[in-house]
């Protein structure tokens, strides 16, 4: 791979770049940039210059990270796993055998079952009956990590990792569907142990954003 000399992360407070900051906080990369976007009632994203979005990622999707001013790296999951591979001393990522395949897993449950399933409660056509039902499939799925927490401090395992970065921010979001996270005891220990990492708090701060407790 060819040096990494520079970073740039686009991002809109409350949508899923807070996962990337995290690990790019806690990657303690040097140069990185931070460029801000905005989402218009229609739903249209604009860049700062008040360009369309669109340009830089053509699927419109938060996050993406620009790697030395011109290759594009899109899907969150993937943005990460990237991170990881370039300073993966920094993390707890398993980086070989089942070990890394069963991680991977949990990162694709989370992308595809957690975050695509709570955002069903964001469409136009989701009244109280969807909300609903979106809740009640939310709850079996964090049903899935709460159980993983009863034995172990994190997702993975006894240490911080992108997974519980990821998994952290959704949690932010179940108000969408009214799911109260209460249900969840382990989970709501786990958010309060994460919210102590240094380079989360610094994460929501410079996200513009608040923590949970
Ligand atoms: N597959 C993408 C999906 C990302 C995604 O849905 N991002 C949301 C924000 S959290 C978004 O960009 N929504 C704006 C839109 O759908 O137009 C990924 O995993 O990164």
């Amino acid at each position: 791979m060819s040096p990494v000399n520079k970073l740039k992360l686009y991002y809109l407070p409350l949508s899923n770049s807070l996962f990337i900051r995290i690990v790019l906080e806690q990657g303690g990369f040097e140069n990185v940039e931070y460029s801000k976007l905005t989402q218009k009632e229609d739903g249209t994203i604009y860049l700062e210059d008040g360009s369309k979005y669109t340009d830089v990622n053509p699927k419109g999707w938060i996050p993406t990270l620009v790697i030395n001013d011109k290759d594009v790296l899109t899907e969150a999951v993937v943005v990460a796993q990237y991170l990881v591979s370039l300073r993966p001393e920094k993390y707890f990522f398993p980086q070989e055998g089942l070990a890394k395949y069963k991680a991977m897993a949990l990162l694709n449950f989370l992308t595809t079952e957690i975050q695509k399933g709570i955002m069903v409660a964001k469409k136009p056509f989701a009244d109280e009956k969807v909300k609903n039902w979106v809740a009640d499939d939310i709850a079996k799925r964090y049903q899935y990590l709460e159980d993983i927490l009863s034995s172990q401090d994190f997702l993975l395992g006894d240490q911080f990792s992108i997974a519980d970065a990821y998994a952290y921010n959704t949690t932010r979001w179940i108000g969408l569907c009214g799911l109260d996270i209460n249900r969840f005891p382990n989970m709501v220990n786990w958010q309060k142990r994460i919210e102590k990492l240094d380079f989360v708090q610094r994460a929501i701060k410079n996200e513009g954003l608040e923590p949970i407790y």
